[in-house]
């Protein structure tokens, strides 16, 4: 190479990548569940479990399988699988908020001796659990959907039957419910809530030991974040009157996936035999409710309802285009939103969490414009599942792009690929690993 030429672009090295994806995983597995990254999160997350097992059908079936029963192991009475389990081993500071916090638990709450929290995170396990059998059937998938078919349908009844608001669509009662906690989607109704531990609450924070503040959300956020808490568990965790909560919204990812994870559920059941229909119909009628209130013509995406004031919440955000997993709807707006200037400018690697046009954008802060391999992957499998191959390609080409240049980190800058949040992420390594097992070998992994 001549000085003053730019370098050619290195083929990543696929084989290397495969390598340090396992080893990451083996590095977060804790003998019967993994954690998504050391330090930050040292206990054991719903969706990330989700994500985690479908990368471990690439690995070993029997820890995908563990992954997914141990996260139902601390399903509480009541349905709902809970946002973390908390390993009693690891010393109760480590995280904040950590177990005494959502003390105590009600007597419809996890089996005794069990410490969770008291939310949920979108409920992506049954699509999980679909893919590693499809990948691995035979009879240790068969005994892992006997045994987790019936955790799953109770933890679907629970959202359908105690989180139904706003006509239908299932709502969420906290930021961390949607998985991406600090979506600017979120602003209007978190302003709304008394930030009643703002004194104290950088003293007891404890993921700004690990991470830097400019890269994760406010004290003020947090403040806010903690006050929603403690109204839930002040009155019981119960769902009663789910609108006198300080916060009640209605997410497009959150209800997109249920729909997408219901279909999944006619599936395992269809193969141990239980009648499917249930889970049909369910999937049907969330689905209409999505494409007929959440669609926004103006922006081209879905949006998030705020269930308390009936308002929209009209920001662009990534969890906006997750619908487009669902058959019908407003498919040809979403793949131009998808492909268009807000999330696809020349040099965008990834689906960023947020469009990269707005004034508010900041590609650096945590769900308020980086690229998150979980979301970029679940539009990767909408775009597979629709037939756009090209499209499809180019955004498996980014995600292993990103990856080979800063590492398995948690979060990516969109533009300059710079890796953000926690490194050794479990995802990160676990949808990779899907990533490049589905894709057609051989394609250079380039743009
Ligand atoms: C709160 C674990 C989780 C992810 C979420 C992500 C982040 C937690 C936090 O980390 O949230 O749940 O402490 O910030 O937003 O999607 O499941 O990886």
């Amino acid at each position: 190479m001549s000085i003053g030429t730019t370098p050619e672009p290195r083929a990543p090295d696929i084989a290397g990548l495969r390598r340090e994806a396992a080893a990451t995983l083996l590095r977060n597995w804790r003998g019967s569940a993994t954690v998504p990254t050391t330090a930050l999160y040292p206990h054991q997350w719903s969706w990330d479990s989700a994500f985690i097992a479908v990368g471990q059908a690439h690995l070993s079936p029997r820890r995908a399988f563990a992954e997914l029963t141990a996260l139902h192991g601390a399903q509480w009475g009541d349905g709902r699988v809970p946002q973390i389990v908390f390993n009693p081993a690891v010393p109760a500071d480590a995280y904040f908020p950590g177990p005494a916090f959502w003390r105590p638990l009600p007597r419809h709450g996890p089996p005794a001796g069990v410490s969770t929290t008291g939310l949920v995170q979108p409920p992506v396990h049954a699509a999980a659990l679909l893919a590693v059998v499809e990948r691995h059937p035979g009879a240790a998938a068969d005994a892992a959907v006997r045994r987790l078919y019936p955790r799953l349908a109770r933890s679907h009844d629970y959202l359908f039957d105690r989180r139904r608001v706003a006509s239908g669509l299932v709502g969420i009662v906290h930021p961390w419910e949607s998985g991406l906690d600090n979506s600017p989607s979120w602003d209007e109704p978190l302003g709304a809530v008394d930030p009643g531990l703002a004194d104290d609450i950088a003293v007891l924070r404890r993921d700004l030991r690990h991470a830097d503040a400019g890269h994760r959300p406010t004290d003020d956020d947090y403040a806010r974040y903690m006050g929603i808490v403690a109204a839930y568990r002040d009155r019981g965790y119960a769902d009663d009157d789910l609108l006198s909560l300080p916060f009640c919204t209605v997410d497009p990812l959150f209800c997109a996936v249920l729909a997408w994870s219901e279909h999944a559920l006619a599936a395992l059941a269809r193969r141990i035999g239980v009648d499917p229909g249930r889970h049909v119909e369910r999937a049907r009628e969330l689905t209409h409710q999505i494409h007929t209130r959440l669609f926004d013509p103006v922006l081209g995406c879905y949006v998030a309802l705020d269930a308390r004031t009936g308002r929209p919440l009209a920001k662009r955000t990534v969890s906006g285009l997750v619908p487009l997993l669902l058959p019908g709807g407003h498919r040809s707006a979403l793949l131009a939103t998808l492909t268009g200037p807000a999330f696809a400018a020349p040099g965008v690697r990834g689906v960023p969490s947020y469009d990269l046009t707005a004034a508010d954008a900041d590609p650096r802060r945590y769900w308020r414009g980086p690229t998150w391999l979980n979301t970029t992957w679940l539009l990767w499998r909408a775009l597979l599942a629709h037939g756009e191959t090209g499209h499809a390609a180019r955004l498996a080409a980014d995600m292993v792009g990103l990856v080979a240049g800063a590492g398995f980190r948690e979060y990516f800058h969109p533009v300059t690929g710079e890796g953000l949040g926690s490194d050794h992420f479990s995802w990160t390594a676990a949808l990779l690993l899907d990533v490049l097992a589905r894709e057609p070998e051989g394609q250079g992994w380039q743009r």
